[in-house]
């Protein structure tokens, strides 16, 4: 096992890795940039480097500067977190040339998965159920009309390079399939100076649901169930949970186990997530992410696991501490993501916390780096907070979450918490009646 890994992040998920390792008995490095140097994450870890001013790209993005922090610490692996250099494939190999251990998937798997036509052909090469649409890329204006004409309008175009929501346009008719194709393809190229596109059957109310997947890099896998993260605003998740409120156990069993096998051929290590849009009973992969999510905890309280010991351990060469007859799920977990940001237009609002105040009790966890008297730095993600609920059953969880709200206390800059304890307050939620326009329409509704 590993005597000391550095953490190459900050905030919440950085605590989360510091905390595993510490119960695995191995010492952790924090990085932090000038403008965190009063980060919890900083306070929380055995040491730390400052690696920077406060730009990402001059600080946490710095592959040359988390290389120098592992070399000046002996640090013998990196946990990258979420974000970042998660899914960065060269840092994957810089670590290598430099003997240092990748907490993660290896490079080959996180380079496919990144193209997205590459990754949509991968899954379908191995029985992952894909929308209907092009065959690799699509280069020409006359190419998609065959192919738009082939599968049927809506249909929607879509950057290799993009991913996340980045980079698409949906043609609803014939008549606007150019323009959407130009526009896609320009607009691919501006933002990643690749401008292949591929085109698939526009799905029109679907729900997001994203399977867990665990692999041992030696060809075993399992998988971990679903999340449904359909609540999105500006395709940034708000509330995600587990299970999924329609997904039923045979549902479960099948797609759970198509992707552990897809996983396992290709002799993945590590957590991965595999994203679908589900319509009408139907999985239909979209992309494939190689890093552990923010939305990891919901499925951590319904399986009883930890995620991030799982990784240290197979990143060790250690196997992972279950099969997939042991995983059970218990009960349902729902996260909801605390953002300093102002009702209704979600501006970021940074500053300085007075008081901080976390939840507690039966089956609630609070994963935040924030403490009273902290200031929230304008240069990073907004996040400051998960607040995750775990129930016997949906009803218990949506309770306990209200209950839950009730309790945190977060004095001097605004959050979404107020809107969480409205979104509780509406049917559609209480009956977990919602697709991925949900949020939208509603915000709409409510704020015009
Ligand atoms: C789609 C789609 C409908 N049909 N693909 C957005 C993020 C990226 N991961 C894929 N996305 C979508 N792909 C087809 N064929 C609708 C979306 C989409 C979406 C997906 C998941 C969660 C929220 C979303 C919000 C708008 C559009």
């Amino acid at each position: 096992m590993f005597e000391k890994i550095l953490i190459a992040n900050r905030g919440e998920i950085a605590l989360r890795v510091i905390r595993a390792c510490r119960e695995m008995g191995i010492k952790s490095v924090a990085v932090h940039s000038t403008a965190d140097a009063d980060a919890m994450h900083v306070r929380m870890a055995d040491e730390s480097v400052c690696i920077g001013p406060p730009p990402s790209a001059e600080s946490y993005l710095s592959m040359a500067r988390i290389i120098s922090a592992c070399e000046i610490t002996g640090a013998e692996a990196v946990h990258p977190g979420y974000g970042f250099l998660s899914e960065n494939a060269a840092f994957v190999q810089a670590l290598e040339d430099h003997d240092i251990t990748f907490i993660g998937p290896r490079s080959d798997h996180i380079r496919i998965m990144g193209d997205k036509i590459t990754a949509k052909e991968t899954m379908k090469a191995l029985g992952v159920p894909c929308v209907p649409g092009s065959d690799g890329g699509v280069g020409d204006i006359a190419a998609a009309r065959t192919i738009a004409a082939g599968i049927g309008y809506p249909v929607i175009i879509k950057a290799t390079a993009g991913g996340g929501g980045r980079g698409m346009k949906v043609a609803r008719t014939a008549d606007e399939l150019e323009v959407a194709f130009r526009t896609a393809r320009a607009e691919a190229k501006a933002a990643f100076g690749n401008d292949e596109v591929y085109l698939e059957k526009y799905l029109q109310r679907p729900r997001h649901v994203e399977i867990q997947i665990f692999g041992d890099g030696k060809g075993r896998a399992v998988h971990l169930g679903e999340r449904d993260c359909s609540l999105q605003r500006r395709h940034q998740k708000v509330f995600e949970e587990a299970p999924g409120p329609v997904i039923t156990p045979a549902m479960r069993a099948e797609i759970g186990a198509t992707c552990a096998d897809a996983v396992a051929r290709i002799g993945y290590a590590g957590a991965g997530t595999i994203e679908f849009l589900y319509e009408d009973g139907q999985f239909f992969f979209i992309e494939m992410n190689t890093r552990l999510q923010v939305e990891h905890p919901v499925t951590e309280a319904i399986f009883g696991v930890d995620l991030v010991r799982e990784q240290i351990r197979v990143a060790a060469g250690l196997p992972m501490s279950f099969v997939q007859e042991e995983l059970e799920i218990n009960g349902h977990a729902i996260e909801v993501r605390i953002n300093a940001e102002r009702i209704p237009g979600f501006a970021p609002c940074p500053g300085r916390v007075k008081v901080f105040h976390a939840p507690g009790g039966l089956g609630v966890r609070m994963d935040s780096a924030l403490y009273g008297g902290y200031a929230i730095p304008p240069y990073y993600d907004s996040l400051i907070g998960k607040l995750i609920v775990h129930g016997r059953d949906r009803p218990e969880a949506l309770a306990r979450l209200r209950r839950a709200l009730g309790e945190l206390i977060v004095d001097g800059v605004d959050t979404t918490v107020p809107l969480f304890e409205a979104l509780l307050a509406e049917p559609d939620i209480q009956a977990g009646d919602y697709s991925i326009h949900w949020l939208e329409r509603w915000l709409e509704r409510q704020f015009g």
